[in-house]
């Protein structure tokens, strides 16, 4: 058996297992852990379901018949709450078409019982490589934020879902004011420190549920999933009011520097039938609100 290789972050990497026999569970976060993954296991689906809740799994390893709680209700109950999570489905010899089937709702691959050890470990490492490879492509190597790409990918689905729901949905548009000025004062490198510092600060007023992108140079999109225009301008006051407390890294002689935001917002147009509302025009009036925003003197917030 290969090592692990050191770059797989095994520890930092949580994976749930969840089979309603014990034995299975036991075996498996032993074996897991060997390999020095964090182990978690639910036995059925009522537990699983409850684990979910608690807690992001980088993986689940998901048995396919289980009598409480069938492995399709957990399934989609993981790729509803935490789409990034990678589920593996467990199923029995002769039962392969399942698997198919689960992965066409959305699992990532399969194992057959009796498990074979080895064959786990092949599959959990390259799960773990696609993820590392995912991570990199959607998150904004400056600040660490999503990147423009996922937050495209991320409003069309979430759109598609508000409507279906028929549950509000806003875009938070947010610009730096005057940064030309302070790229121009403290330096090109003091204004990046402060670019990855402010998007660090995001995490305080939003919600885990919410999209936090970098939509490229000073500008950044917020996603707010099941929140009004009313709610998200509170929001969008508060981050305002939040950033102008904020010291950022300024000049050598120690004196920190200070910028302000502003905010433009717009709430999804619920029209369902032809000529409803696409992402790019919810960004063109998030956009315009923005700029409305800029018009009347910076440092506001505009729906
Ligand atoms: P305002 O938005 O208030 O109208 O003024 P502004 O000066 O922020 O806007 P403008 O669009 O004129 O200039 C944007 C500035 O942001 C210029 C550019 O150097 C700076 N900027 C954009 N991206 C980055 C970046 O990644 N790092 C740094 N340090 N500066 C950046
Ligand atoms: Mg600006
Ligand atoms: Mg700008």
């Amino acid at each position: 058996m290969t090592p692990v290789p050191a770059h797989t972050d095994t520890a930092s990497t949580t994976i749930l297992v969840v089979d309603d026999e014990r034995a299975i569970c036991d075996l498996m976060k032993d074996t897991l852990e060997k390999w020095e993954y964090s182990v978690r296991t639910a036995c059925g689906g009522s537990e699983a379901l409850r684990k979910i809740e608690e807690v992001k799994h980088d993986i689940v390893i998901l048995d396919v018949r289980m009598p409480d709680v069938g492995g399709e209700d957990v399934l989609r109950n993981i790729l509803e709450k935490s789409p990034e999570t990678q589920v593996m489905m467990i199923t029995g010899y002769g039962s392969i078409e399942d698997a198919v089937k689960f992965m066409g709702l959305g699992a990532v691959d399969y194992v057959v019982k009796p498990i074979i050890l080895d064959e786990l470990r092949l599959k959990v490492e390259r799960l773990l490589n696609e993820n590392r490879t995912r991570k990199l492509s959607i998150t904004d190597a400056k600040t660490g934020l999503f990147n423009h790409y996922y937050m495209n990918e991320r409003l069309e689905e979430e759109m598609f879902r508000a409507r279906r729901y028929s549950r509000p949905l806003t875009v938070m548009m947010i610009d730096v004011d005057k940064f030309k000025a302070y790229n121009d004062t403290y330096g090109h490198v003091m204004g990046d420190k402060a670019l990855k510092q402010l998007g660090q600060n995001f995490d305080s007023v939003f919600r885990e549920s919410d999209i936090i992108a970098r939509f490229g140079g000073e500008e950044f999109v917020v996603i707010l999933t099941e929140t009004d225009l009313m709610s998200a301008k509170l929001v969008g006051e508060r981050l305002r009011k939040h950033v102008e407390t904020i010291a950022f890294p300024g000049g050598e002689d120690g004196i920190s520097g200070h910028i302000t935001i502003s905010i433009g917002i717009a709430q999804l147009d619920m029209e369902q039938e032809a000529g409803k509302e696409e992402a790019n025009q919810l960004i063109g009036r998030a956009d315009q609100a923005l700029y409305r925003a800029k018009e009347a003197g910076r440092n506001k917030v505009e729906t």
